[in-house]
């Protein structure tokens, strides 16, 4: 089956963008995915084809208007299966490789890219929209946050990364960041690779692995570091 991505935004353009090249873009030509665009703009009913207009209750920038986005949307959802409709928002609910892997398993998605203010609250509701953010900063629009979105999918997808990353242990898969990375030459500007890589026992390096990946995790995201070693007791109270 075919994991389907269907892209809605008033920058069609922009898709596949990046992810028509390397693996994600092998992984296109092969069929592993495909990806569909719906122009907003094409949506639009009077002769100035207008998307967007002024905040009710004042203030500045432009909000998409519903009944347009809405038409989009419908758009999308008919052309592929069942699948979960994203909102890109620096509102929404932070990316993370769990939510990732979510999306993966399912048969696709549906992307809204908000460009301006974003869009009329009442089409999220109407039309049960999961608001996603892909980090604390703000973008220009989510057509970007889709893009990067997609790329953590994509490569997910069976026969789309090569056979030497299996995704199992690669920066988050168990929680943890990855350990450092080494290869020749074995002294570098007078730098030597940490000694039990060249030692030839593997568990020895398994051992030194994990360490570092622990360190490392503890040292630069106490936040991922807490959630790990957490992660195999209950939880004491009910998780919002
Ligand atoms: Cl999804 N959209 C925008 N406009 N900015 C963002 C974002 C999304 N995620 C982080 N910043």
């Amino acid at each position: 089956m075919t994991w389907q991505a269907s892209v809605v935004t008033l920058f069609p353009e922009m898709f596949p963008g990046p992810l028509g090249q390397s693996l994600a873009g092998k992984g296109l030509r092969k069929g592993r995915w495909a990806i569909d665009a719906f122009d907003i703009r094409g949506f639009a009913t009077d002769r100035h084809r207008t998307v967007d207009d002024t905040p009710f209750g004042g203030g500045a920038g432009m909000v998409m208007r519903p009944d347009v986005v809405d038409a989009a949307l419908a758009a999308a959802i008919a052309a592929g299966p069942e699948r979960p409709a994203l909102y890109l928002t620096p509102r929404g609910r932070v990316l993370d490789q769990a939510m990732v892997r979510d999306f993966v398993a399912g048969p696709g998605l549906i992307l809204l890219c908000g460009r301006y203010e974003g869009v009329d609250q009442r089409v999220v509701e109407a039309r049960g929209l999961l608001e996603v953010s892909i980090g604390d900063y703000v973008l220009s629009g989510g057509e970007p946050a889709a893009l990067v979105l997609l790329d953590a999918c994509v490569r997910l997808l069976p026969g789309v990364m090569g056979a030497a990353e299996s995704g199992v242990e690669e920066s988050h898969a168990d929680g943890l960041l990855e350990y450092p990375h080494y290869t020749r030459p074995a002294d570098w500007q007078g730098r030597a690779v940490p000694p039990v890589l060249l030692s030839g026992h593997h568990a020895e390096v398994a051992k030194w692995r994990r360490a570092e990946a622990e360190r490392i995790t503890r040292e630069r995201r106490p936040d991922l570091w807490a959630r790990h070693a957490g992660r195999d007791r209950a939880p004491s109270a009910p998780c919002v």
